[in-house]
C-alpha cells in the first residue's frame, strides 16, 4: 500500500516542493492548513487536486490530533513555523508558540495517536547563530533571535520525544533555501524581485540592512530531498544540510543586478531601520555526515539559484498582475480531494 504523509506548513516553500517530491514517490499527501479569511494556496494550486487539506494549526493541540486520526500518516513533516527571523523581535511571544511549543504538540499528538509514525523537525542554522563556521552536527547553538531560541526548543524537544519514548524522530538542520517560491521579505526574494522591477522601470530604488552578513544559500528543492531521506535511514539522526559555500548580502546584490545588466550601487541603499537588534554574522553549514549517510548532495549552485529567480521575478512582474480570488469554503470542502479550490483572475491592474 503507497505510503502516507502528513506536512505541516504545505502553503510554504518548502511545503510545496515537499509535497511535490512525495506525490512523485507514490505517496498520498496530506496538509495541514490553518484557517484563512483570504485564500493562500498560490504554491500549491498546481497539485490541489492530488493531495488533502485539512484545517489545523500548530496552536491548536486537538486540532492536530484530528489530523493525525484522519490521515493516519506514516511519517509527519513539521515545516509550519513563524519562519521570519525579523518578525521574531516584534511577535516573540507568538513566535515562541508557534515555532517552539507547537513541536511539543505535533510530537505529543504523535505519541497518543500512534508513535510509529516518522517526526522530522525542520531544524534552523539560526539555532548556530554567533558559533563560528563552518558548522555542523557538532557546533555548539548560540542563537541570536526569538526565531532561534524557539528552534533551538524545538530541536531539544524532537531529541527528547526519541530519548523519551523510543519514538523515530530527528531534525534537520537546514541552512538557508530559497527559490522562485520564497516569501517576497526575504533577503533574496526581496532582491531578485526589486533588481528585476528597477530593469522593467517599476521601482526606483532598494533599501536593505545588513550587506555584510554571511549566508550558506541553495536551493529548496534540493532542500527537500534530505528530509525525506533523513525519514528512511534505519535510525533517527540529526543532519546538517548545507552546500558549504557562502556569500555576503552584498555579493547577492551585486549578482542579481549584474544579472539584469545593472550596478546596484546606483540602486542599493542602506537602511539602518532594517537592521535587526542582534545578527548571525557568518554562517557556512559543513553537511559531510548527510553525504556520508546517504549521499546527498545540492545540484543548484548560488549563480544558478540567483539566476532562476530573477528569471522568474522578470516573468512575474512582466505579465499582467495575477490576482487570486477570494473563495469561500467549509473545513469539510478542505478535504474533498477532486476539486481545487483555487480560482485565478487575471487582472491589468
Ligand atoms: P514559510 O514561511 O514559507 O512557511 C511556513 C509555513 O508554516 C506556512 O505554510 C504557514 O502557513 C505555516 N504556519 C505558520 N504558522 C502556523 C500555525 N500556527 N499553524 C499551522 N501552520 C502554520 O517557511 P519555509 O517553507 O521557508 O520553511 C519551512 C520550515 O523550515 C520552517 O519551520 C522554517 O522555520 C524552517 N527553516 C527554513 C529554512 C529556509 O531557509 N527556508 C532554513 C531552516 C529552517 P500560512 O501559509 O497560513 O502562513
Ligand atoms: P534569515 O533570512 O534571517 O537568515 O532566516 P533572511 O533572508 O531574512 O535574512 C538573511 C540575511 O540578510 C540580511 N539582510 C536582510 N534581510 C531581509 N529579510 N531584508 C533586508 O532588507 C535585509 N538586508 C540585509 C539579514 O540581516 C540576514 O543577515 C532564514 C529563514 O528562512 C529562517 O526561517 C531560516 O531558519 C533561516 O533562514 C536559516
Amino acid at each position: 500500500m503507497a505510503k502516507s504523509a502528513l506536512i505541516t506548513g504545505i502553503t510554504g516553500q518548502d511545503g510545496s516542493y515537499l509535497a511535490e517530491w512525495l506525490l512523485a514517490k507514490g505517496y498520498r499527501v496530506y496538509g495541514l492548513v490553518r484557517r484563512s479569511s483570504t485564500s493562500n494556496h498560490e504554491r500549491i494550486s498546481h497539485i490541489l487536486d492530488k493531495i488533502t487539506l485539512i484545517a489545523g494549526d500548530l496552536l491548536d493541540q486537538n486540532s492536530i490530533i484530528n489530523a493525525l486520526r484522519q490521515s493516519e500518516p506514516d511519517e509527519v513533516y513539521n515545516l509550519a513555523a513563524q519562519s521570519f527571523v525579523a518578525t521574531s523581535w516584534n511577535q516573540p511571544d507568538l513566535t515562541g508558540e508557534i515555532t517552539a511549543l507547537g513541536v511539543t504538540r505535533v510530537l505529543e499528538a504523535i505519541r497518543l495517536v500512534n508513535p510509529k509514525i516518522r517526526f522530522y523537525q525542520a531544524s534552523s542554522s539560526e539555532m548556530f547563530g554567533a558559533s563560528k563556521p563552518p558548522q555542523s552536527e557538532q557546533t555548539l547553538f548560540h542563537p541570536r533571535s526569538p526565531y532561534g531560541v524557539s528552534k533551538v526548543y524545538g530541536h531539544y524537544a524532537t531529541v527528547n520525544y526519541w530519548e523519551s519514548y523510543g519514538m523515530f524522530a530527528c531534525s534537520g538542520i537546514l541552512f538557508n533555501h530559497e527559490s522562485p517560491r520564497r516569501g517576497i521579505e526575504f533577503v533574496t526574494r526581496k532582491v531578485t524581485n526589486a533588481a528585476a522591477r528597477i530593469k522593467l522601470g517599476q521601482q526606483k530604488e532598494l533599501c536593505m540592512g545588513n550587506l555584510d552578513a554571511r549566508r550558506d544559500w541553495g536551493f529548496a528543492g534540493d532542500y527537500v530531498r534530505a528530509m525525506w531521506m533523513m525519514l528512511q535511514q534505519e535510525t533517527a539522526r540529526d543532519f546538517v544540510i548545507a552546500t558549504g559555500e557562502s556569500h555576503s548580502v552584498r555579493e547577492l546584490v551585486d549578482l542579481a543586478f549584474r544579472i539584469v545588466g545593472l550596478d546596484y550601487n546606483q540602486f542599493v541603499k542602506v537602511d539602518s531601520s532594517l537592521l535587526r537588534p542582534a545578527e548571525v554574522d557568518y554562517l557556512c553549514g559543513d553537511a559531510a555526515q548527510a553525504r556520508a549517510a546517504f549521499g546527498w548532495n545540492p545540484v543548484v549552485n548560488f549563480e544558478q539559484l540567483v539566476q532562476m529567480m530573477v528569471e522568474e521575478d522578470i516573468r512575474r512582474n512582466e505579465a499582467p498582475r495575477i490576482l487570486q480570488a477570494t473563495t469561500h469554503f467549509r473545513d469539510d470542502d478542505l478535504q474533498r480531494r477532486d476539486t481545487p479550490r483555487s480560482q485565478y483572475l487575471v487582472a491589468n491592474i
